[in-house]
């Protein structure tokens, strides 16, 4: 029945599991230990900590676990030439995840519901509800957790991203009795391929240097370090998954509402990026996952990308965030322009 279901809403994997105690938490507060976590202290209250390790606090009814994987558009779109081009991540590119993954869990419980002939008590997470949802994916045999940290589903690949919805009913189980085993064996071309060296090492990820966490996460100055290494990403980063082998090729079916909302919203001009007031920026994200950072942030993340375009063409659009009333903005726009004058390294 859930399987049913799950196909029919458009999710690319699903699977039942029941309550039971997580096998990874020590891997995850000794990660926090770490201050892998950066500025993101939420992570290790003890709201976040405490369910983490039991699914129960957060429906103390709960009798299963439903984890679903909802695939997303990783299809490039060819943009007209000569503009400065952003890059977004390819999960931010459409509407919001979040609401997207939610309504399709709140139309799962309601089905689940009408089928069983009684109210079924529920409870839906994504992303941000304090669950350890890699390792409920794995252990629900959707797919591997992968040197990059990605849960891959093999197929699918890693564009995918997770939802859980814990309810009162007593489901049978479709977990795999085993782990789905690893399969990077002995490559490590994401590794080798991310620009700010995040990963500390296989499976392990120092957030503070990861440009996702740069660039969505931490709204200070960015670390000047780092700056050049960001390249044009202005929201995310997808290049730890572009490398890798289990996402070449079409993939699977994606969620429609996904796809990108415009060209603009997966590989946006810059400097009509960094021209846009309060309202424009308001309308270009809105319902996405971008209107998840500040005005102020963005335009220092596209400060920061034209900055690398090593272009003169950008330096009328990072004089303009001069003006801005924001000192992030101004700060970031004046590193910018100097990269544009400075001397090349040869
Ligand atoms: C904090 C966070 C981040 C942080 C830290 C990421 C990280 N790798 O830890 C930052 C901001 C950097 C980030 C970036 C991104 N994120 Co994020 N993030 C989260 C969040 C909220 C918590 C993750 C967490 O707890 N990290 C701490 C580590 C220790 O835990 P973990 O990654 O879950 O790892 C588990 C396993 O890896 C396992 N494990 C640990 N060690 C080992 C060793 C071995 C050998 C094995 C097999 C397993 C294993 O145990 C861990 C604990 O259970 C989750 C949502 C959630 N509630 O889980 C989304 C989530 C992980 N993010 C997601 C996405 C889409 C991204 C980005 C792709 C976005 C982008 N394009 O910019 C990048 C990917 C970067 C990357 N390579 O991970 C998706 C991932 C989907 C998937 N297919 O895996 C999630 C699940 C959100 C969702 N609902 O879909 N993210
Ligand atoms: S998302 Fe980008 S910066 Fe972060 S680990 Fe992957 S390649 Fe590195
Ligand atoms: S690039 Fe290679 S090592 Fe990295 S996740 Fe993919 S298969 Fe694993």
């Amino acid at each position: 029945m859930i399987a049913r279901i799950t196909r029919e809403l458009g999710f690319a994997r699903a699977a039942v599991l029941p309550i039971e105690a997580p096998r990874r938490h020590a891997l995850y507060t000794s990660w926090l230990a770490r201050g892998h976590a950066g500025e993101m202290a939420y992570l290790a209250s003890p709201e976040h900590t405490g369910p983490r390790a039991d699914l129960r606090a957060l429906l103390d009814s709960a009798r299963s676990l439903i984890v679903v994987a909802l695939a997303y558009d990783r299809a490039d779109p060819i943009p007209p030439a000569a503009l400065l081009r952003g890059r977004i991540a390819r999960y931010a590119r459409g509407e919001d995840y979040h609401l997207v993954m939610r309504d399709k869990l709140v139309v799962l419980a309601d089905r689940l519901s009408a089928e069983l002939g009684r109210p079924v008590a529920s409870r839906p997470c994504v992303d941000s509800a304090p669950v350890l949802e890699r390792e409920w994916a794995e252990r629900g045999g959707l797919g591997f957790v992968a040197k990059n940290t990605m849960l891959i589903a093999p197929g699918a690949g890693s564009y995918v991203v997770l939802g859980e919805l814990l309810v009162d009913v007593e489901l049978p189980i479709t977990a795999p009795e085993a782990p789905v085993k690893p399969r990077c064996g002995t490559c490590r071309s994401c590794l080798d391929a991310c620009p700010t060296g995040a990963f500390t090492d296989a499976y392990l990820l120092d957030a503070r240097r990861c440009i996702s966490y740069l660039t969505i996460e931490h709204h200070g100055s960015l670390p000047v370090e780092l700056r050049p290494l960001i390249g044009t990403w202005v929201f995310g980063c997808d290049i730890c998954q572009e490398v890798c082998p289990f996402n070449a090729g079409a993939g699977e079916p994606h969620a429609p509402q996904l796809s990108p909302r415009s060209i603009e919203h997966a590989l946006p001009d810059l400097i009509a990026l960094a021209m846009k007031g309060a309202n424009q920026m308001r309308q270009f994200v809105k319902r996405t996952a971008l209107r998840r950072v500040p005005r102020e942030v963005l335009l220092r993340n596209v400060a920061v990308a034209l900055g690398n375009t090593r272009s003169a063409d950008a330096i009328p659009a990072l004089e303009k965030l001069l003006a801005e009333t924001s000192e992030l903005v101004r700060e970031h726009a004046r590193w910018a322009l100097d990269q544009l004058t400075a001397p090349r390294a040869r």
